[in-house]
C-alpha cells in the first residue's frame, strides 16, 4: 500500500452543527497526516466542477445549492492507503446504510446532509485536490515524531 493524498471536505452541515473538531479528530486519531486545510465558501462554478460526474442527476441542483450554502472545511489528508481509508472513516453515502463507527453512521441521518466528502479513487483525489488547493498550500510528508508508531 503506497502513501496517498486524498481530498476531504467538511460540508456546510458539519460546520453549522459545530462538528469540525469531531470530524478532524477522527482522521487524526486514525493516524492520517494533515497536509492542507482551509475554511472557505465554495463558488457555484467550483461546486459544479467538483461534482461534475453527477451533472444531469435529479439531486445535482440541490447538491450544488447545499455545498455552496455556507463555509466548508477543505482538507488534504495523507497516509498509507489514505483514499480508501478516508472513505471507510466517512462511511456509506447514505447515512442510513453507513456503519456505526463511521462519521456518517454516527452523526448523520439524511443522504442530502451527510457531513463529509471524500475522494473515491486516485484520479478523483488528484483532480479534487487540484480544484481546491494551490500547490503551495499543501505541506507534503512533513516529519511527525510519532510516524514510526503509526506506519511500520
Ligand atoms: P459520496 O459523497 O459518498 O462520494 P456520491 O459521489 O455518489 O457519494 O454523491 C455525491 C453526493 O451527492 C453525496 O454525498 C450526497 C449526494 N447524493 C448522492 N446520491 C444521492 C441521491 N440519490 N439523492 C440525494 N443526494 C444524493
Ligand atoms: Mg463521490
Amino acid at each position: 500500500m503506497s502513501i496517498e493524498k486524498t481530498f476531504v471536505a467538511i460540508k456546510p452541515d458539519g460546520v453549522q452543527r459545530g462538528l469540525v473538531s469531531e470530524v478532524i479528530s477522527r482522521f487524526e486519531r486514525k493516524g492520517l497526516k494533515l497536509a492542507g486545510m482551509k475554511l472557505m465558501k465554495v463558488p457555484v462554478e467550483m461546486a459544479e466542477n467538483h461534482y461534475g460526474e453527477h451533472k444531469g442527476k435529479p439531486f445535482f441542483e440541490g447538491l450544488v445549492k447545499f455545498i455552496t450554502s455556507g463555509p466548508i472545511v477543505a482538507m488534504v489528508w495523507e497516509g498509507k492507503g489514505a483514499i480508501a481509508t478516508c472513505r471507510q472513516v466517512i462511511g456509506a453515502t447514505n447515512p442510513a446504510n453507513a456503519a456505526t463507527g463511521s462519521i456518517r453512521g454516527d452523526l448523520a441521518l439524511d443522504i442530502g446532509r451527510n457531513l463529509v466528502h471524500g475522494s473515491d479513487g486516485p484520479e478523483s483525489a488528484a483532480r479534487e485536490i487540484g480544484i481546491f488547493f494551490k500547490e503551495n498550500e499543501i505541506v507534503s510528508s512533513w516529519d511527525r515524531n510519532n510516524d514510526c508508531w503509526i506506519t511500520e
